[in-house]
């Protein structure tokens, strides 16, 4: 791809762009609200500005949703598969642009911005082979000559919420799996990141209208708390998917119970790698980086927390601190880069606070710790000696800050991982069956995630994706997933 400007218009992002489509030609117009920037967190400087929706356009958009759905859920779910299959196809085609945009817009490496699109070709894929499997069961019936089974049905209009972080494939893990299940989609993208939003749903306008579709995949960008509210509270959405902090997440899950909706929350991690005393050192390190520098500490997954078996903690700590120092900061659409910016600078500000936090609590700084003075939100990986109770060390700071902690005995690690508010993702680095089996078992890891030999982050779409306690208890992307997005029918016939 040769400059910003030809992957945009390929994309079809212009200087300004309307924030709010159920479908090509169905793009809300402009209103006097004021525009919403999209910002180079590299830069600082602005990419595209877009016109958020205002109420008004918010209903059109409901009202096309609920109309699609009227149409859609009698589709029969091979054939929404196929549609599906399609998006997946441009999205194959576009996974250079698209991946460029990405990490223009959120500051994540260029292979991780293609990462991002490959897991969405990847959910494309998936999502069609599920259409054929929207499995009932059956029962014996306790009654003579009855029959006991039960059916998936489409639930209706589903609102799915993402955060900048992942700002593509997270709305592909919900919105393909509600497709096929016959839902339609509202999507409130974040507002720090319109325009990869903006550049998948031209791709979805453009397979939708030769299939003779509108409002199947619609788009809902507003940087405005109240409207948000709005759809939250909204009846005539039975589903709202929320992917963001606990904070904001503890609120929707009480608007949404209030109105005894269902929600699908991912929230935040504080995510802990295990390295025992019988561990390879090479493997575990290699992971903890990727881990924990990885999207420059802003995946949900990232290793925050590392708990090392105290005969282990030099070794690993040298290790870790030669491997720092080796990463080059920077535009991360540079090949050789390996972290860029964190999103804003409320994301730098948060990160200083925790630093200064952890000075405070008499923490030790083995490497970084400063923010870096120059255009951009850029901050020094950084690795501290800390303690599991301390407050900023329970919570989860959006940034590349991994706490390191030596423990003596496996019971002591699972138990200090554990004890935390969060549980999304965990991993226990070890030669020693009986300690892996352990960690796996019952008593084991308490989180959503539980990996052995391979670090916290990075999951594939395979698996259920989501955490326990805090994190909010969802599952998103693969196994039985999609019956987050269909309701459950129970049937008795008497014969
Ligand atoms: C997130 O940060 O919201 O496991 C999701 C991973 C990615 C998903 C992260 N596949 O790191």
């Amino acid at each position: 791809m040769s400059n910003a400007q030809d992957i945009l218009r390929e994309l079809g992002i212009q200087g300004t762009n309307a924030g709010g489509s159920t479908g090509t030609g169905r793009w809300c117009a402009p209103s006097n609200v004021p525009l919403l920037q999209s910002i180079n967190p590299a830069t600082g400087d602005p990419i595209a500005g877009v016109h958020p929706c205002t109420l008004p356009d918010y209903e059109r958009i409901l009202k096309d949703s609920l109309e699609a759905f009227q149409r859609w859920r009698l589709v029969p779910a091979p054939k929404r598969g196929e549609v599906v299959r399609q998006i997946g196809q441009i999205l194959r085609e576009k996974k250079d642009p698209l991946g460029t945009l990405v990490s223009l817009e959120t500051g994540k490496i260029k292979a991780e911005g293609e990462g991002e699109v490959q897991e969405m070709i990847d959910m494309a894929d998936l999502a069609v082979g599920q259409s054929r499997m929207l499995y009932g069961a059956t029962m014996p019936s306790e009654r003579p000559a009855h029959r006991l089974s039960e059916q998936w049905h489409p639930l209706g209009p589903v609102g799915v919420i993402t955060a900048f972080n992942f700002p593509v494939a997270v709305w592909a893990w919900n919105a393909f799996l509600a497709a096929i299940a016959g839902d339609t989609i509202v999507w409130k993208p974040s507002p720090k990141a319109p325009l990869c939003a903006i550049a998948v749903q031209h791709i979805c306008n453009r397979v939708m209208e030769q299939q003779g579709f509108s409002g199947v995949f619609s788009l809902f960008i507003t940087d405005q708390q109240s409207l948000a509210e709005t759809m939250v509270q909204d009846r005539r959405l039975p589903l709202i998917s929320f992917t963001g902090s606990v904070t904001v997440g503890r609120q929707v899950a009480s608007m949404v119970g209030q109105r005894l909706g269902r929600t699908l929350l991912e929230l935040s991690g504080n995510n802990a790698v295990i390295v025992d005393e019988t561990a390879d050192l090479d493997l575990a390190a290699r992971a903890i980086v990727f881990g924990s520098v990885g999207t420059a500490g802003q995946r949900c997954t990232t290793t925050r927390r590392l708990f090392v078996h105290e005969s282990r903690t030099d070794e690993l700590i040298a290790k870790l601190v030669k491997a720092y120092s080796q990463i080059s900061i920077g535009n991360p659409l540079e090949s050789n880069v390996l972290m860029g910016p964190l999103i804003d600078l409320a994301a730098v500000e948060a990160y200083r606070q925790a630093i200064e936090e952890i000075k405070a609590e008499g923490g030790q700084i083995l490497h970084g710790g400063k923010v870096l003075p120059r255009a951009g939100y850029f901050v020094e990986p950084t690795i501290v000696r800390a303690h599991n109770h301390w407050p900023v060390v329970q919570r989860e700071t959006f940034a590349p800050i991994l706490y390191v902690m030596p423990f003596h005995s496996l019971d002591q690690a699972i138990e200090l991982q554990n004890g935390v508010p969060q549980g999304l993702s965990s991993a226990l680095f070890t030669t020693n069956l009986r300690h892996s089996e352990r960690f796996l078992s019952v008593g084991g890891s308490d989180c959503g995630i539980a990996n052995v030999n391979i670090g916290t982050s990075g999951a594939e779409i395979g698996g259920a994706f989501g955490g326990e306690k805090e994190t909010g208890g969802g599952r998103e992307a693969g196994s039985d997933a999609w019956k987050a997005y269909m309701r459950r029918q129970t049937n008795t016939v008497n014969w």
